[in-house]
């Protein structure tokens, strides 16, 4: 038992971290065999926010990911073929091929819009009386924009039923977090606004799942918005297009000690000190997976492309003058 979790829910919890560092590996591999194009920002090294942060949601609650989020899409359950399909531009992705990996549900690609997103949804919670919460995910590039800062305001002077996660990787592309902000911890700047703000080791599952949950049910009971930043890193560079980037702006010293703390390393760890569970529990999870993620590839591979014609669909405007729309 680790805090309310016996051994099977301490292995899915394994599981759930594998799967997610899995998934975006995989979708990595694809990338460079030239089956999913376009750029891919993946959270490999950053799966005990994501894990934490899915274990802390309930049924009914709202999250607003980041780029650099779709690990944790499959942490919260979301089926990784229609998400693999997605990223191929398939007809049996969650966006039927037209969005890719910038516009899976619930992810955005534009920075500083997630908070102003959740506030708005947690607003909409409080007007209905729902007891639901929304949570707005940022990086620690993001977390300078102003949008941001203005939801943030709002949603404390309301009482809004909203949490704001900051996932600190220490990096916006190439910029250190060292040369954007003076603050130690960017939680701090929940003080600006009246809230509480938390910071946590993002390297660790169960460190992000407390603190998110206690401030979510904190948000549910009516007692408002709060900051909660992990600080974590991602392993690999920026995306897939800047991949050449790679050690230009850090050192592989760096990279390594932070992969000491590795998130899954840790938790498989902690579950085999306190003998929880066996190396063979272990490794059976980690085949299953394999086995997953193989099914969900080749399920994506074998779905079809859409037409041409299908780009026109699912738009404001469907008849656009001067452009073909069938037969090219
Ligand atoms: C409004 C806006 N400005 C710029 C960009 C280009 N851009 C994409 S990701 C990124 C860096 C984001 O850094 P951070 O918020 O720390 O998230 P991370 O990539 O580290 O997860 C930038 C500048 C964008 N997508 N949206
Ligand atoms: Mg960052």
């Amino acid at each position: 038992m680790i805090e309310n979790f016996d051994k099977e829910k301490c292995l899915d919890i394994y599981r759930l971290l594998k799967m997610s560092r899995r998934f975006e590996q995989k979708t990595l591999e694809l990338g460079g065999q030239g089956e999913i194009l376009g750029s891919l920002h993946v959270g490999v090294g950053q799966e005990a926010v994501h894990v934490g942060i899915a274990l802390a949601l309930k049924d009914g609650d709202i999250t607003f990911r980041t780029h650099r989020d779709s690990g944790q899409m499959v942490a919260e359950g979301i089926d990784p073929k229609y998400l693999f399909a997605e990223l191929m531009g398939k007809i049996n992705g969650y966006c039927m091929g037209l969005g890719g990996s910038m516009h899976l549900p619930g992810i955005s690609g534009v920075l500083g819009v997630n908070a102003p997103m959740a506030s708005g949804a947690a607003l909409a919670f409080k007007l209905r009386n729902e007891k639901r919460v929304a949570v707005g995910q940022y990086g620690d590039g993001a977390s300078n924009l102003g949008p941001l800062h203005e939801s943030m305001n709002m949603a404390a002077i309301w009482k809004l039923p909203v949490v704001f996660i900051c996932e600190n990787n220490g990096y916006a592309v190439t910029t250190s977090i060292k040369y954007s902000s003076l603050l130690e911890n960017l939680s701090d700047r929940g003080k600006a606004w009246g809230i509480p703000g938390e910071t946590v080791d993002g390297m660790d599952v169960m460190a992000v799942y407390k603190a998110a949950s206690r401030l979510i049910e904190r948000a549910r009971s009516g007692e408002g918005p709060a900051i909660l930043e992990c600080k974590t890193y991602r392993y690999e560079d920026h995306s897939k297009s800047t991949a050449n980037l790679v050690l230009s702006y850090r050192s592989k010293d760096e990279i390594a000690e932070w992969m000491k703390k590795d998130a899954i390393a840790g938790w498989a760890g902690k579950l085999l000190d306190e003998k929880i569970c066996t190396k063979a529990d272990l490794d059976k999870i980690d085949e299953l997976v394999e086995k997953t993620i193989e099914e969900a590839v080749e399920f994506a591979r074998n779905s079809p492309l859409p037409e041409p014609e299908d780009a026109f669909k699912h738009m404001y405007a469907t008849e656009i003058k001067g452009i073909p729309q069938k037969g090219w």
